[in-house]
Parts: structure tokens; C-alpha cells; sequence
């Protein structure tokens, strides 16, 4: 077959034209029954596995260091300088290292990942990333026995961020997770998208994305990752504990404070369409579930 390249075609088509693409998702067997199923849950399936095109993904945003408005990010980025880019590795570990964004590319091959985004706000987007797993790179270095969780930190650079000049969030922008977690092989170090390098609005050179949880865990343009023994608290902790908790795994079942969380509104969709329902760790339970076994989602969100 000849192969295509993702600018000539359309998303829908590569959907159509993919058969790996429901598994990569990570329905593996429950993909197989679609074909089964009545018409209307068939339907939301496909409303809710298919790819969000190239421009709602580079164009519908969240990246307040360059606006709070979703089209901020795409407007304010384009000159953001992405190399030189370094990413310390540090903290709780034997030797710290520092890593540039060339060795991070010669050393890990990316491919594409499937996963979807589902924001902490209400809405989704199924994106082909391009990306390794984290516990690749974090196998770079020797945690200490102290070490329970990682912090992520994006990049502060007020001259080039403007949404850093104000007090939005307590600059840097940080995330955690448990190092469980982070080593979780779904946890993805992700370098691009559509088949392309990753666009400045999306978090280059380089960010996390973690399927299961909502999408302010995965920081962008991250410049240290560090080994420590207490929980981190994210800055979206910071901001507001009592409508962010460190866990943040995507569940329909536990509503924010201000809005329910059991259903999403598909980025791309004609305003007709009705929102589909949430599933519980965004549809990835299957893979991550084991990680909180005993323990209250409800308690710790
Ligand atoms: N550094 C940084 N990372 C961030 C954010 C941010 O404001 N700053 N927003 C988060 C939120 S709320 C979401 S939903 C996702 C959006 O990723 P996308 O714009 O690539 O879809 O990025 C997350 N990572
Ligand atoms: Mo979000």
C-alpha cells in the first residue's frame, strides 16, 4: 500500500483507512463488539473514537502562559523559542542528569500513540501523538529509596510567556504524579502530533500526557522532572485544593464542585450533537485500574 502522508489526507479518512486505530485506544476487546451493539451506543462510540482534526488541535488550547482564551495559545506561541532545550533530572535520584532535546530524540524512537484528552473543563478530543514512554526516560537515572513521587515543571520565561507576567497560576506551572504512575507504560513523554513535531501550543519541545487523567496533568514545555518523597502540589492544588486534587484520574462519578463531570462535549462536533458520557479513567480502565486498587476515589479525586 502506499504509504500517506498525514498532510495529504484528511483525519476521517485516516480513521476509516486504520484498523489498528479502536485498539491502539486502548479498547482492545471491547472493540470488537461494536458491531453488535444497537445503533445509538454505536454511534456515540464513533463520535468518541474518532480523530479530532489537526486544527482543533493546534488551535483549541489550554496553555495559560500564553493567554487564557482557547485561541491564546495558537496566536502568542508561534515565536516561542523551543531549542537550545535542556530537561533536568533530578531530586531523590543518584546521579542527576541533564538531558538535552537532541540526545532525547536520538535515544528514544517516538511513535504514535492514540489517546484521549479529556479536559478537566467538559470537553474531549482523540489525538494522534507522537511519543515513548516516561519510565524510558526516567530509567536514565537511580531514584533513591525515598523517592514516592515526581514533579513536572514546565519552563518560566516571562519575556516569552506573557501569560507569566501575571498572577494566573503560581509560575511555574507544575504537575505530579505517584512514581507508580509516571512509570505506568501509557505515561507518555510525547514529542508531536499527527505524524509532525510538536506545535508550540501543544507543549514543544516536549510534554507529558497522561490518558487517564484530566488534561491539566499533562504540563507542556517541561524543563525539570524531579524524584521526591513528598506529594508534590501542582499548581492547580495551589490555585484551588478543594477542585483539584494530585490524583485528577478522569471520573464521571465524581462531579467538580461547580459543573458534573458525567458527560463531554467532542471538540469538532456540530453544536447538535449531544455530549457523550464520561467513562471512568477515560476509557483506560482496563490498563490503569489496578494502580488504585482499596483505595476511595471519591477521597482522593
Ligand atoms: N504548562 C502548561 N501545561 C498545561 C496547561 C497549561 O496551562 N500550562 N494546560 C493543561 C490543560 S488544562 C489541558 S486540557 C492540556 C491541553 O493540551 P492541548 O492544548 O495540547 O490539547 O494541557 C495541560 N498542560
Ligand atoms: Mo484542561
Amino acid at each position: 500500500m502506499k504509504k500517506i502522508k498525514y498532510s495529504e489526507i484528511t483525519p476521517e479518512k485516516i480513521y476509516k483507512n486504520r484498523r489498528s486505530f479502536v485498539k491502539s485506544l486502548g479498547y482492545g476487546a471491547s472493540s470488537l463488539a461494536l458491531a453488535t451493539i444497537p445503533f445509538a451506543s454505536q454511534s456515540q462510540a464513533d463520535d468518541r473514537n474518532e480523530l479530532t482534526s489537526f486544527k482543533d488541535i493546534t488551535t483549541y488550547n489550554n496553555y495559560y502562559e500564553f493567554g487564557t482564551s482557547k485561541s491564546d495559545p495558537y496566536v502568542n506561541s508561534q515565536n516561542f523559542k523551543t531549542s537550545p532545550w535542556t530537561i533536568s533530572i533530578e531530586g531523590e535520584v543518584e546521579k542527576p542528569i541533564k538531558i538535552s532535546m537532541e540526545e532525547i530524540t536520538e535515544t528514544f524512537t517516538s511513535e504514535e500513540r492514540i489517546y484521549r484528552l479529556r479536559c478537566v473543563e467538559g470537553w474531549s478530543m482523540v489525538i494522534p501523538w507522537m511519543g515513548f514512554s516516561l519510565s524510558k526516560l526516567l530509567s536514565k537515572v537511580n531514584p533513591t529509596s525515598k523517592a514516592k513521587y515526581i514533579e513536572f515543571e514546565s519552563v518560566y520565561d516571562p519575556e516569552q510567556m506573557k501569560g507569566q507576567r501575571y498572577p494566573v497560576l503560581n509560575w511555574p506551572y507544575k504537575e505530579g504524579l505517584r512514581i507508580d504512575e509516571a512509570m505506568h507504560p501509557l505515561t507518555t513523554v510525547v514529542t508531536g502530533l499527527y505524524g509532525k513535531k510538536l506545535p508550540n501550543q501543544n507543549g514543544a519541545p516536549l510534554r507529558i500526557f497522561i490518558p487517564w487523567k484530566y488534561g491539566f496533568k499533562s504540563a507542556k514545555a517541561i524543563v525539570k522532572i524531579k524524584f521526591v518523597e513528598k506529594m508534590p502540589t501542582s499548581s492547580w492544588m495551589w490555585a484551588s485544593p478543594r477542585e483539584y486534587g494530585f490524583y485528577s484520574n478522569v471520573n464521571p462519578n465524581v462531579d467538580h464542585p461547580r459543573w458534573s463531570q458525567a458527560t463531554e462535549r467532542i471538540i469538532g462536533k456540530d453544536i447538535w450533537v449531544p455530549r457523550v458520557k464520561t467513562l471512568m479513567f477515560n476509557g483506560y480502565g482496563d490498563e490503569v485500574a489496578n494502580l488504585y486498587t482499596g483505595m476511595d476515589l471519591k477521597k482522593y479525586f
